[in-house]
């Protein structure tokens, strides 16, 4: 029976790492950016997915501008962690992430989803610098994550897998393919996060095709299973740190969020999925999240 961490509350005051309250402000404020960042794009572009950019900006930024062990200048460095955005259609908040730690120009980011742009509307690996799989269509990368997972282990490197896939994806049955061989090869070097929103494309997850019991699903893949308030920062350092522990099985960090977070009408609404916002707007979200500080 796998361990089931079903709330943190429950573990805290255990062995967990201390994180700063100066750590998780400035991890805060990078999201908060990501954000502004993603928005700025998809507005200027008049095209992109904004719900699902701000359901996982903290999770982005406790990876790039913490835990990921990464090197801006040397993208292919061979004992970098690999990093896959199976929910490729967030890519605005993925190439901000990588513009701010410097493996391109900030000013790249205008150029997204131009025709000769490296930044195209889906991550390409062999264009931009940092993209580690090409991804758009869903499902595929805990099956690709599988495969470098299983490939680290052959040539003993210590380097770590981390994928973020949304909970519409996981509607997919190839993702469940992919959790079979990760389990088959106990890949503990794989972490895989859910951004578990509730909505996908255009509607609820839980009324187009439920996925509960989730975690009873993940369990019975013999996944490690941890679950969390994503919008935490504290929590995904922590749960990041619990999965780096798992040495016999995948793990999978069930990231409780809300689509569209901090912009007050774009929030749980499945509209916001994959529209650009007009003027007005942008002007009203940019506001929000100018204010906005989350705890
Ligand atoms: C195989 C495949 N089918 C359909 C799509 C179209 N599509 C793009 S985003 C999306 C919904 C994804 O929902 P979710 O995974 O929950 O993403 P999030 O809410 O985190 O943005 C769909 C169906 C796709 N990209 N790939």
């Amino acid at each position: 029976m796998n361990t089931i961490i079903l709330s943190f509350d429950k573990i805290e005051g255990g062995s967990m790492k201390h994180y700063s309250k100066k750590l998780i402000a400035r991890l805060n404020d990078n999201a908060n950016q990501l954000r502004i960042d993603a928005l700025r794009m998809i507005y200027e572009r008049g095209a992109g997915h904004p719900g699902g950019c701000l359901s996982c900006s903290e999770i982005i930024s406790a990876l790039y501008f913490h835990y990921l062990k990464i090197d801006p200048q040397r993208p292919h460095w061979e004992d970098r962690d690999r990093f896959i955005l199976s929910k490729g259609h967030a890519s605005a908040i993925l190439y901000a992430a990588l513009a701010r730690r410097g493996f391109f120009d900030i000013k790249e980011l205008q150029t997204w989803g131009h025709p000769n742009s490296r930044l195209q509307g889906h991550p390409d690996r062999l264009r931009t610098p940092g993209i580690e799989m090409t991804t758009g269509t869903l499902g595929q990368g805990l099956s690709i994550a599988s495969g470098i997972g299983l490939a680290a282990r052959l040539l003993q490197q210590k380097w770590r897998i981390y994928i973020l896939m949304g909970d519409g994806e996981c509607q997919s049955g190839i993702v469940w393919e992919g959790a079979m061989m990760a389990s088959k090869y106990c890949l503990s070097n794989i972490t895989a996060i859910i951004d578990y929103n509730d909505v996908q494309l255009d509607g609820f997850c839980h009324e187009i095709m439920p996925l509960e019991p989730f975690i009873k699903k993940w369990q019975s893949f013999n996944f490690e299973v941890v679950e969390i308030d994503g919008h935490s920062v504290k929590e995904i350092l922590q749960a990041l740190d619990v999965t780096k522990e798992i040495h016999d099985r995948p793990s999978v960090i069930i990231a409780h969020t809300i689509k569209g977070k901090g912009v007050s009408f774009m929030e749980n609404e499945a509209k916001w999925h994959g529209l650009a916002p007009d003027d007005e707007q942008y002007r009203q979200a940019i506001t929000e999240l100018k204010g906005e500080k989350n705890g």
